[in-house]
C-alpha cells in the first residue's frame, strides 16, 4: 500500500496563474501524502477519532464523516464499530473524491454499513448521531454559513454525541499568527515541499480556505448549544476540538 502513494508536486513548477485550490482529480490522485505532509498530527487525530468512537459509541446510531475525503475518519470510526444497526454516513462534494472514497472503503470487510454520498454538507439531514466528525472541512465553507451547520449538528446528535472540530486556525495577535505561520511552513520543508510549493498553494488556498480563531470556534459551540467544548490538540495553527452534548448516552 505505501508504495502506492503518488507523491504531490501540483505546485513544484512556477505557475503563469495559480488557480483557486479545488478537490479534483488531480488532488485525489495525492491527496494521503499531501494531508500527511502538510497538515501536522494528521494521523494523531485520525487515530483519536478511532479512540474517542471507542468511548463514545451508542447503540443503533449514526456516525457522520462531513468532508470525507477518501475516508480515513471513516474507516477510523468503522474500526471501532460492530453494531450493524449502526451507521457511516460520510459526505463529500467533489465528484473525484467520492468516486475514490467508494473504491478505496469497499476494500475494508465490516458488519457495520457505510454509504459515502455525494453532496454538500450544509443540505445534509443529520439526526441521531452518536459522532459527527468535521476533520479539516468546516474552514471550507463560507463563514455565513459555519453557525447554522453547527446548529444543526447540536440538534442531530444524541444526548452524551460528540462532535469533533479539526480545523487550521488564526490568531488575533499578529506575532503568534505570525510564528505558528512560520513553525508551519518549517513543517512542511521538513517534508520536502520547496519554497516554491509553499507559497503557490498559499495563493490557491488564499479565496477557498478561511480559518477562524479558536475564540470564534468557542462561541459558535457555545451559541450552538454545547455546554462543554475544548480543545484537544493542537500542533502550530492546526488543531482538533471535541464538543459533547450534554446527557445520558444510551448503552451500547
Ligand atoms: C480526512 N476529512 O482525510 N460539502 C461537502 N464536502 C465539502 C464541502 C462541502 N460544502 N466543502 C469542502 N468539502 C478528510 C480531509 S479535506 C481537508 C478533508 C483538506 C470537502 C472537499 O471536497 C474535501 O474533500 C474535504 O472537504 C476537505 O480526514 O484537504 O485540507
Amino acid at each position: 500500500m505505501q508504495n502506492m502513494i503518488q507523491k504531490d508536486s501540483i505546485y513544484a513548477e512556477p505557475l503563469a496563474q495559480v488557480q483557486d485550490f479545488c478537490f479534483d482529480a488531480d488532488v485525489v490522485e495525492v491527496f494521503p501524502d499531501m494531508i500527511q505532509r502538510s497538515v501536522p498530527g494528521y494521523q494523531t487525530i485520525i487515530q483519536t477519532i478511532g479512540k474517542l468512537t471507542q468511548r463514545y459509541q451508542q447503540a443503533s446510531s449514526n456516525y457522520y464523516d462531513l468532508g470525507c475525503s477518501l475516508g480515513a475518519a471513516s474507516l477510523a470510526m468503522r474500526r471501532q464499530l460492530s453494531d450493524s444497526s449502526s451507521k457511516i454516513i460520510a459526505v463529500d462534494n467533489s465528484p473525484a473524491m467520492v468516486e475514490r472514497c467508494r473504491m478505496h472503503l469497499h476494500a475494508f470487510r465490516s458488519d457495520v454499513p457505510l454509504e459515502v454520498q455525494l453532496g454538500d454538507i450544509r443540505d445534509l439531514a443529520i439526526d441521531n448521531a452518536a459522532m459527527v466528525v468535521s476533520n479539516f472541512t468546516l474552514q471550507f465553507l463560507p463563514k455565513a454559513d459555519r453557525d447554522a451547520l453547527v446548529t444543526r449538528i447540536y440538534q442531530g446528535l444524541k444526548p452524551g454525541g460528540i462532535f469533533i472540530l479539526s480545523e487550521k486556525v488564526v490568531f488575533d495577535d499578529a506575532v503568534t499568527h505570525d510564528l505558528l505561520i512560520d513553525l508551519h511552513h518549517d513543517f512542511k520543508r521538513a517534508n520536502g515541499y520547496s519554497e516554491l510549493e509553499i507559497s503557490q498553494k498559499r495563493t490557491a488556498l488564499e479565496n477557498v480556505m478561511r480559518p477562524d480563531t479558536l475564540a470564534q470556534h468557542q462561541q459558535r459551540f457555545a451559541a450552538a448549544g454545547f455546554a462543554s467544548a475544548t480543545v484537544w490538540f493542537q500542533c502550530f495553527n492546526f488543531c482538533s476540538m471535541v464538543a459533547i452534548k450534554q446527557g445520558a448516552a444510551d448503552a451500547n
